[in-house]
């Protein structure tokens, strides 16, 4: 059996908005092959690995991809041909020296990443075995609770929601198995409340609901509403999250939600109509409720909410741990949001996770808003024993692929994440 990398190669394929996006795929002397593809967001924190791009506009609209094959196939090749695939953060580590920015700027973010898990895979193949099981560490694998992207707005819809996301939160369920199906029960009666007040049905980026709505409250009543007809209980059986994806939303130094009510807000005036909200409904998790360098907005939220809700740092940290560990020692959020393209290895993403773990912090296994049919952050989410998984909306196959994974029999045996009798979804 050889674990040795002979070839890594890329192509072109195209993501779940139609733009290209990158595959990859390493094969080892033995025959066995890792193949992974690439996401790509839409609400970028400033900070994130940098995905490089042709920008010839002849192609794809500048989107194109064939420089980034071109590196791959030359100096990623060339580094990595003859490394064992079972040394995951030697070979990462080879990729932080081959860029040399802290961006990734250099190599590119997407090359970075789409290698890196890619050879994870062929380790996992070559290993034979499932990729969460050569990835898990010591900690328990378990499954998440899925957080459910069910209306769509922001950056992700052409709608009148200056929020990006509103999730259901299935957190008492007794399996996975269970929790997607109240989410799906939920999700389905969503349409048909949506219908009874002839709202429009069609979906955004992450296959939620995309109506015109009058506000956020409206959201949320909708799903309460919808909850109840699916025959659950809101905020026992089904909760809500938010992500606001604040950083869309603020301009010099204050929030301008201009889809909605044209209403412009100070970073306090925000968190009191976070509150509002808190008090009102069964929000459980608010995401990117400030902007990535509203610190302040950050650590008060914290402060008056944090005992009560979930407070994440999506566009704030960017999944590295530098910013990670700003953020617990300015006790600016209690939670993360973790996304492998964000920081752009592996060995990195794990080095976030750790840190968060070792504060009792949740971390939260995330998609991104343009997605493939690859299913790695579902294992991956296993393996690190994650108690919750962000994958978009019960429709649309690129989100679907990551929920059917936690279905399969290769996962049955692993527990759900403790999350039914924790508020803070710990
Ligand atoms: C987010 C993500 C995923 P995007 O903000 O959490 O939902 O969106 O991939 O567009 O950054
Ligand atoms: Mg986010």
């Amino acid at each position: 059996m050889s674990y040795i990398i002979k070839t890594i190669d890329a192509f072109e394929i195209l993501d779940s908005r139609g733009d290209p996006t990158l595959q990859v795929r390493v094969e080892l002397d033995s025959g066995d092959t890792g193949t992974a593809s690439v996401p790509s967001g839409a609400s970028t924190g400033r900070r994130e690995a940098v995905e490089i791009r042709d920008k010839d506009p002849a192609r794809y609209d500048g989107k194109g991809l064939l420089k980034a094959i071109s590196i791959i196939r030359t100096f990623v090749q060339n580094r990595l041909k003859g490394m064992d695939v079972r040394e995951q953060r030697v070979i990462d580590q080879h990729l932080i020296n081959l860029d040399r920015t802290d961006n990734k700027s250099w190599l590119g973010g997407n090359v970075s990443v789409g290698v890196s898990m890619a050879v994870a895979r062929a380790a996992a193949a070559a290993l034979d075995c499932p990729l969460y099981a050569h990835l898990k560490q010591a900690s328990t694998p378990r499954l998440p609770v899925p957080l459910i992207n069910v209306i769509n707005g922001g950056r992700h819809a052409e709608n009148s929601l200056d929020f990006q996301e509103f999730m259901i939160v299935p957190h008492r369920a007794a399996s996975f198995a269970d929790a997607l199906r109240f989410a799906a029960e939920t999700f389905h009666a969503l349409k048909a409340t949506l219908r009874k007040y002839d709202h429009s049905t069609a979906v955004g980026d992450e296959g939620g609901f995309a109506p015109n709505l009058k506000s956020n409250e409206e959201a949320c009543d909708l799903i309460v509403e919808a909850i109840c007809l699916a025959g659950l209980r809101p905020g026992v059986d089904v909760a809500l999250a938010l992500d606001p994806a604040a950083t869309s939303f603020w301009n010099e130094d204050r929030y301008v939600l201009e889809r909605s009510d044209a209403s412009i807000l100070s970073s306090a005036e925000l968190l009191e109509d976070y509150t509002n909200l808190v008090n009102a409904y069964p929000i459980v998790s608010i995401e990117d409720g400030f902007a990535e360098d509203d610190w302040d907005g950050f650590r008060a939220q914290t402060a008056a909410l944090g005992d009560r809700i979930q407070v994440v740092g999506d566009d704030l940290y960017v999944t590295n741990p530098a910013l990670i560990r700003r953020g617990l020692d300015e006790r600016a959020t209690n939670a993360a949001l973790i996304k492998l393209n964000q920081i752009g290895t592996v060995s990195e993403t794990i080095d976030a996770i750790e840190l968060c773990r070792g504060a009792g912090w949740p971390y939260i296994i995330s998609h991104r808003s343009g997605e493939t049919e690859d299913s790695f952050i579902s294992d991956f989410a296993v393996a690190m024993g994650a108690s919750q998984i962000k994958a978009g909306s019960l429709s649309r196959s690129e989100r679907l692929a990551k929920y059917n994974r936690l279905l399969s029999r290769a996962m049955e045996n692993c527990p759900l994440g403790a999350t039914r009798n924790c508020p803070l979804l710990g």
